[in-house]
């Protein structure tokens, strides 16, 4: 019988992949995406679907297929696409998680005791300043590449209706990048606010799609509590200061947090905790950075390299992920989200950059 136009389709789209993926083992790439698809568990899931919205193999690593440099290389395109490609991403998972094993659950929210965090560098020679983030998904939406152009106005309507309800130290203002001139962008990217435009990370694995419609940022009025609507995850909620006061910066990015939670719900798996679109940030989806110089050790890569990976912190540059250092400065955070508790994130991260103060100043 004569193929339609849609096995056609699929079955180019399959050749593509097939290509595309025989590139990947070709390469010389270090993502996680080329250590853990071995040939045998690419056949198996090749001509997998999600039920719901029938994502795709190819949408989960389209990605890491197109981005040979990605240090990972998959996304999933909807909450279900963990289960279903769930060899894949439980391989990855518990590697750059450093463990978390497809046995684990990952524990409940644990923000705990706030005394237990401090200025990290109280006089101010080393940390330039803090961050602390976390990502949401809002319940009731699939990830960037099911959405539609309206599940993007639908989530920023109910995030400008959320931002009303915020008070005090956190009241601000909502800007639409559709309202947003070009010349303020960038001057929000260079001051470290604003995500950037066009990541091409993001971009090959559909996140990209309707921009700028229902993207915008949120900020309070000294830009110390900061939302990100619809960039990567449909929320990134951000606390951020000048200086080491990682305890400060914490308080203010839960009382963000548990606000805008009274208004917008969000979707949280049973093992995987809050659900987010890159498995790098599933669990709590804290991210707690530092921008520090640390010239005597930053001159040895090596060994700023294997300091960072005994305390577990991942070393970004100084615009974020995929960035270089620029005048020495780099961005230090827990590596690890998943597996542990939120309190646990955030000490991993103090009880490493004190550490690694300690050896700049023993050099
Ligand atoms: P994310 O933290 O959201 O995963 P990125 O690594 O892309 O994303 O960083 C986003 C922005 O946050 C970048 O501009 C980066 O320079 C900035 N940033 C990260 N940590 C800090 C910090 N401690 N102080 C100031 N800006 C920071
Ligand atoms: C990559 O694979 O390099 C990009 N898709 C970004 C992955 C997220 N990075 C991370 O380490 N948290």
């Amino acid at each position: 019988m004569a193929q339609g136009p849609k096995e056609c389709r699929v079955k180019c789209v399959l050749r593509a992949m097939d290509e595309a993926y025989a590139r990947l083992l070709q390469s010389d790439s270090k993502s996680l995406l080329k250590k853990y698809l071995t040939q045998e568990m690419y056949n198996e899931l090749k001509e997998k679907r999600t039920p719901t919205f029938g994502s795709t193999l190819l949408d989960c690593i389209q990605s890491g297929l197109m981005n040979l440099d990605s240090g990972i290389g998959i996304y999933a395109p909807d909450p279900e696409a963990y289960a279903v490609f769930a060899p894949l991403f439980d391989a990855i998972i518990q590697d750059y998680h450093l463990g978390f094993s497809p046995a684990q659950t990952h524990p409940p929210l644990e923000w705990g005791e706030l005394t237990a965090f401090q200025n990290l560098d109280p006089e101010n020679k080393y940390i330039i300043s803090t961050r602390v983030r976390c990502g949401r998904s809002i319940e009731g939406y699939p990830f960037n590449p099911c959405m539609t152009e309206d599940h993007y106005k639908e989530i920023e309507q109910k995030m400008t209706n959320a931002f009303q309800g915020l008070g005090g130290e956190l009241s601000g203002t909502y800007r639409p990048l559709t309202k947003m001139p070009k010349c303020e962008q960038e001057r929000l990217i260079d001051d470290h606010y604003l995500f950037k435009e066009g990541d091409r990370f993001l971009k090959a694995a559909k996140a990209c799609r309707f921009w700028p419609v229902g993207r915008g940022i949120f900020l309070n009025k000294d830009k110390t509590f900061l939302t990100w609507v619809n960039e990567e995850d449909h929320l990134r909620m951000i606390s951020m200061e000048p200086g080491g006061d990682l305890g400060n910066v914490y308080r203010r990015m839960i009382e963000g947090v548990n606000a805008i939670q009274q208004q917008v719900n969000f979707s949280r798996s049973e093992r995987f905790g809050f659900l987010t679109f890159c498995p790098t940030n599933l669990g709590t989806t804290i991210r707690a950075s530092v921008h520090i110089k640390v010239p005597k050790l930053s001159a040895d890569k090596e060994k700023m390299k294997s300091v960072a990976e005994t305390h577990h912190l991942q070393v970004r540059g100084t615009r974020g992920e995929h960035t270089e250092s620029e005048e020495g400065i780099y961005d230090i955070s827990n590596k690890r989200r998943l597996g542990l508790t939120e309190f646990q994130a955030l000490k991993e991260m103090q009880e490493g950059i004190l550490e690694i103060i300690k050896i700049e100043q023993s050099l």
